[in-house]
């Protein structure tokens, strides 16, 4: 009987093992699911006057969040719908931010293509990666009425500019920005050529969102999410 018992007591201990090592199977394979996946958001599936299915509001330093909804823009490539940032509050240090919740990205390719409306303080267009709250990020963005291309780090709300590049920033044309980070390289482009190479550890991982600044109002189509090996 106390062999039986033994024995009993074994196979529930394999039987536990094997549902341990099926759980944590599981759990990986779920994960690297999400981190492998590319993403490619174009709008064309979101209700117009909504905000994108997927994404939540934040803001940065003082004021409200943004007023982001899905519009129709006919100068858009292809489909029409974009999404927009149409709040323009004027405010200083401001900035509207809209994170996809979807995912979080540790090394990968985030592209956007985005059109300047309007903005007399600012226009300014964003990628947001590397997200941890609305504190503590990175951002990748051009502005339209500098003629530049930042890559800044927000550290507990406080803005430090890593690295600039000056290039022409037309307004009310289409263009696009993309971020290529890998370990603790990070890598901006503006028209698909490169304009930022640096090095920065700050931050991980993180989800990725988009991003504007005080009075900007600005399209957005095409979000481009590619996570890399
Ligand atoms: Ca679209």
């Amino acid at each position: 009987m106390g062999d039986e018992k033994g024995m009993e007591g074994v196979e529930v201990t394999k039987m536990k093992r094997i549902l341990v090592v099926l759980f944590f199977l599981s759990l990986s394979v779920s994960i690297s699911a999400v981190e492998k996946e590319s993403v490619m958001i174009n709008f064309e599936g979101d209700k117009t006057g909504d905000i994108p299915i997927g994404f939540k509001g934040f803001h940065s330093g003082i004021g409200p969040d943004g007023k982001w909804e899905v519009i129709v823009d006919e100068t858009a490539q292809g489909p029409s719908k974009v999404l927009a940032q149409i709040a323009d509050e004027d405010l200083e240090y401001h900035f509207p931010i809209l994170i996809y919740d979807g995912l979080s990205l540790s090394d990968g390719v985030i592209k956007v293509s985005f059109r300047s409306i309007s903005g007399r303080r600012d226009r300014a267009a964003g990628i947001i990666f590397r997200f941890q709250d609305p504190d503590n990020y990175y951002v990748l963005r051009a502005n339209a009425l500098e003629d530049n291309l930042d890559l800044y780090k927000y550290k507990e709300g406080k803005r430090k500019k890593i690295a600039w590049k000056d290039v022409k920033v037309s307004s009310r044309e289409w263009h696009t920005i993309k971020v290529e980070c890998r370990g603790s390289n990070i890598q901006g482009y503006y028209d698909d050529k490169l304009l930022i190479d640096v090095k920065d550890d700050t931050y991980k991982t993180g989800k990725v969102g988009l991003w504007t600044k005080a009075d900007s109002v600005i399209h957005f189509d095409n979000l481009l999410i590619e996570p890399l090996d």
